[in-house]
């Protein structure tokens, strides 16, 4: 049984923090379910397989949300819950045009406007009322201008205000994805990922698509078939269905393929 409480229900805001992620990783196990951490400005913000999330300030969101007692079964689809709550919250907010890049990536118009990072504490048998907890970050870009990527060195992000020409604001973003976090991990704890399933098919930049893998350091072109049942991309590589669970897919026509 997911612990009770209210994503979001209790809040840290900090104006400045390493990583959101990290503090949640390390504090989680004294904070209720649904905790939200908040920062202004990470000075060590994370993304996956060890890159660094680039952050300049106010002007972006970062936040963590702690999630306790989901089972382990359950961890693999966490990324692709967050995707779908982050994707239709940007969507109510700005209108049609952000898709999912497979396995975490929020885009508009091939640039990348969020990242999502999701990672386990397991405790001492399974997640399961034994001390381990998920943590969902999200990094979303708000209103930086395109000179900060290219400072950055990251010609494929963009800020939402760089896409959408909207200035958005924060609090409003954050209550938002909040919302639709809160629905979309209560229908994933109750009835699984297949209600999200077909949101998330509509909301997808890979499926269908042809895509370049990444995988154990070596390149394979083919073709984005389906989200597995664990939150694996099912291509067809030379006439074969290939899972691929880590690692990188790039789409052709996005990110300069
Ligand atoms: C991600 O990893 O995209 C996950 C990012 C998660 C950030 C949030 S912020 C709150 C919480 N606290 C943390 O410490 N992290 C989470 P990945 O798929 O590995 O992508 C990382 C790559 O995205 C980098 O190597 C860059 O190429 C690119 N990148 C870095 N900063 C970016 C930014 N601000 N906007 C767009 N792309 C960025």
């Amino acid at each position: 049984m997911v612990e009770k409480g209210k994503i979001g229900g209790n809040r840290l805001h900090f104006a400045e923090i390493g990583s959101t992620n990290t503090y949640l990783k390390e504090n989680g196990d004294k904070l209720p379910h649904g905790t939200a951490v908040l920062a202004d400005r990470q000075t060590a913000g994370r993304g996956r397989l060890g890159r660094s999330w680039e952050d300049s300030g106010s002007d972006a969101l970062k936040f963590s949300v702690l999630i306790k007692g989901l089972g382990t079964d359950k961890l693999p689809l966490l990324p692709a819950v967050t995707g779908v709550a982050v994707c239709s919250s940007l969507i109510s907010l700005f209108g049609e045009g952000f898709l999912i890049k497979w396995p975490n990536d929020i885009v508009y118009n091939g640039k990348k406007i969020c990242g999502i990072l999701c990672e386990s504490r397991v405790g001492q048998s399974s997640l399961q009322g034994s001390g381990g907890f998920a943590v969902c970050g999200i990094g979303i870009n708000l209103s930086q201008p395109q000179s900060f990527f290219d400072s950055c060195q990251l010609p494929h992000a963009g800020s939402v205000e760089t896409t959408t020409g909207v200035k958005p604001e924060a609090a409003v973003v954050y209550e938002e994805v909040i919302r639709y976090f809160e629905k979309d991990f209560n229908i994933f704890c109750r009835e699984g990922f297949s209600p999200l399933l077909e949101e998330y098919k509509r909301r997808s930049a890979t499926l269908g698509k042809e895509v370049l893998v990444l995988a154990d350091s070596r390149e394979q072109r083919g073709k984005a078939l389906e989200l597995g049942a664990d939150g694996q991309l099912i291509c067809l590589i030379d006439g074969q269905k290939v899972e691929i669970t880590s690692g990188e897919a790039s789409v052709r026509g996005l990110y300069g393929m």
